[in-house]
């Protein structure tokens, strides 16, 4: 089989089965893309590592990860006014870090085309919520796409492309999560690739570019009124299809996700409604709809999340007299989750209870799949630093959490973290914490991906307002929770070894006095060194430091020379007081029926960080056991 890249690359048309994330490259090859930026988040990362699979010299686009989703919208923006088709692509939390400058969007002649892929969430499968972005969207005047499978994610990015191009103004294609990353087969057009055009094109007589006082209005106006020729282009725009069923009196209206599990519901109907599909969900094809609304008795919409289509049909409806029955969200349950197969059938049968037999209940054979909860893996410098630093903090203090691997803390038996927001909040939140508060520690935690995502404004306001916390920043030298991608203090970037911005250097250049430095494997010393820094008057950070374990043994497989090493436990030795178990939790250590306690051999990497932790010495130093 060729690999990722070359078959992204082929210049003939050709179909395969390939993931939503992986479509949506292919596209951007076929629409011309010239500048692609994101920051990695769940759904949407394998869309920069398929991007990885085209070896740099035949990718015939500039990728970067930048350092948050709000640089990378404003990379996108820039290389746009140059002429060139850009694209940012991020998770759904994403779009609240780029906002500010994502609201400005629509003002702007945006040149060269941009298209804003949007990987939202629901069901919050690998978020920290699962905001509905057409809000913020409409809210900026920006066309909202939603594809429902990998084909129409390639497609509609051409489409928004297309579109973005000749209106100069930026598209969303939002995708959600099962859409990024379903597979199925995707028929690809032919693709010839075109020379690079390196004149900078930017001319501020494209404008204007300066949204300030007597600039905004008209540049509203023009936003609004390219608005409006969005919608008179969906009325007419093959996006929004009609799936005729010859059935007026029941019709649905359906987007994205919740339409595909409609089609898998309406297979058992007797008589299937019809359904009008949203490709263009905002803005909203309204002559289409009003056409819909006429020619059925009762409508029921289906949306996931919020009321969006709803509200805007029924108003819809409402000013033209229309007096279809709108059916539309009954109860909380329909604002919550994924609209799965089963979900929507339920949603189905309750509406028209006629039109399908209940959902039978799950036999009692079928045993639901057990709960598995996350965890840190084997050999985690995050599980070092937790369990050293447990022992320096009193039973009152109070821990604050940011977004990483390290959120895990919160997780029995460490139970660090007592609090999370979002990127970079754990410093502020922390400041605020320590305000009138003489008796109680309080000790906030960050990656060192987010300490430049969104995490430096938290740490100056704590320098500036001097307040009293210590800082952990747990630098383990990549993005670990998304999938390993680099950032500033990694020494390389997507596309090249760089220079490492070291973070003792900015916190220093910051302005703060107190750093203690360690490796999360020395844990008595990293004991020592927060209780020395919980003991400064004023800010404090210790920079707790080891590498990704899990990124670092997958490089180190792949060596020739690679011997697997792995602890063992003298049983003579062992009294079972289960420290490694209780305390240190690796999920390495596992209690035997007879009360032993065993090594798993498939998950000890052999790091050895577990030895120091047993108080009676029964854990013997990693040893060969196998040689690859
Ligand atoms: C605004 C926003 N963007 C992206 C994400 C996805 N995300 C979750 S944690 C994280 C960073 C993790 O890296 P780091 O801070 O270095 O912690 P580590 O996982 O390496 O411990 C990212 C990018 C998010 N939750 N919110």
């Amino acid at each position: 089989m060729k690999p990722l890249g070359a078959i992204l690359l082929k210049q003939d048309s050709f179909s395969e089965i390939v993931m939503g994330n992986t479509a949506l490259v292919r596209a951007m090859l076929e629409a011309g893309t010239r500048v692609v930026t994101s920051y990695p988040g769940s759904p949407t990362p394998e869309i920069a590592t398929a991007i990885r699979s085209i070896p740099k010299e035949k990718r015939p686009f500039y990728f970067e990860f930048s350092t948050n989703e709000k640089v990378a919208t404003e990379v996108a923006y820039g290389a746009a006014l140059n002429g060139h088709l850009s694209t940012v692509f991020f998770k759904s939390v994403g779009l609240n870090v780029a906002a500010d400058t994502f609201v400005q969007l629509s003002m702007m002649n945006i040149i060269g085309g941009m298209v804003i892929v949007l990987g939202d969430d629901p069901g919050a499968n690998s978020s920290q919520n699962e905001q509905d972005n057409r809000h913020i969207a409409q809210m900026c005047y920006t066309p909202v796409f939603e594809p429902a499978t990998p084909a129409e994610a390639y497609a509609y990015y051409l489409e928004a492309a297309r579109l973005s191009v000749a209106k100069q103004m930026p598209v969303v294609l939002r995708l959600t999560t099962h859409v990024c990353h379903a597979k199925s087969k995707v028929r690809f057009e032919a693709w010839q690739p075109t020379e690079i055009d390196r004149t900078p094109r930017f001319d501020p007589q494209n404008g204007p570019y300066v949204p300030l006082t007597a600039q905004v209005h008209p540049m509203k106006r023009k936003a609004l009124a390219r608005l409006e020729q969005v919608r008179q282009y969906a009325d007419n725009s093959s996006l929004n299809r009609l799936v005729d069923n010859g059935n007026p009196d029941q019709g649905v209206i359906t987007m994205g996700l919740p339409f595909q599990s409609l089609m898998d519901a309406v297979q058992k109907a007797g008589r299937p409604p019809d359904i009008f599909k949203l490709g263009i969900v905002y803005p909203l094809p309204q002559k289409a709809l009003l056409n819909f609304l006429a020619k059925h008795a009762s409508v029921k919409i289906i949306e996931e999340l919020d009321d969006l289509v709803e509200r805007e049909v029924k108003a819809l409806a409402f000013e033209n007299g229309v007096t279809t029955r709108i059916l539309g969200k009954s109860d909380l349950e329909d604002w919550i989750g994924e609209y799965t197969p089963d979900k929507v059938y339920d949603l189905l049968q309750k509406t028209w209870p006629e039109m399908l037999p209940k959902r039978p209940g799950r036999p009692s054979s079928v045993l639901p799949a057990p709960a598995r909860s996350p965890q840190m893996c084997p050999g985690c410098g995050h599980r070092s630093a937790f369990h050293a630093i447990r022992q320096a903090l009193d039973a009152k203090a109070i821990t604050v959490a940011d977004i990483g691997c390290h959120t895990l803390g919160y997780l029995p038996p460490y139970e660090m973290g007592q609090l999370l927001m979002c990127m970079g909040a754990s410093t502020g939140m922390a400041s605020g914490l320590s305000l009138f508060n003489d008796t109680r520690q309080v000790i906030a935690f960050i990656g060192d991906s987010t300490f430049f995502h969104a995490g430096l404004p938290g740490i100056i306001n704590a320098v500036f307002n001097q307040h009293q916390l210590t800082l952990i920043l747990m630098e383990n030298g990549t993005t670990a929770m998304t999938g390993h991608q680099d950032h500033a203090a990694s020494g390389q970037n997507f596309n090249e070894p760089t220079d490492k911005i070291p973070v003792r250097q900015v916190l220093e250049g910051l302005g703060v006095k107190h750093i203690f430095e360690v490796d999360t494997y020395q844990q008595a010393q990293l004991t020592n060194r927060v209780k020395k820094a919980l003991a400064v008057k004023g800010f404090s950070v210790v920079i707790a430091r080891h590498p990704c374990m899990l990124k670092f043994t997958r490089k180190q497989r792949k060596s020739p020379n690679f011997k697997l090493r792995q602890v063992a436990i003298d049983q003579d030795v062992c009294n079972r007081v289960q420290t490694c178990i209780q305390t240190f939790a690796c999920p390495t250590f596992q209690r035997q029926a007879d009360g032993r306690i065993a090594i798993n051999p498939d998950l000890c990497i052999g790091d050895g960080s577990c030895v120091q932790t047993c108080p009676s010495q029964a854990i013997d130093q990693p040893q060969v056991v196998k040689t690859e």
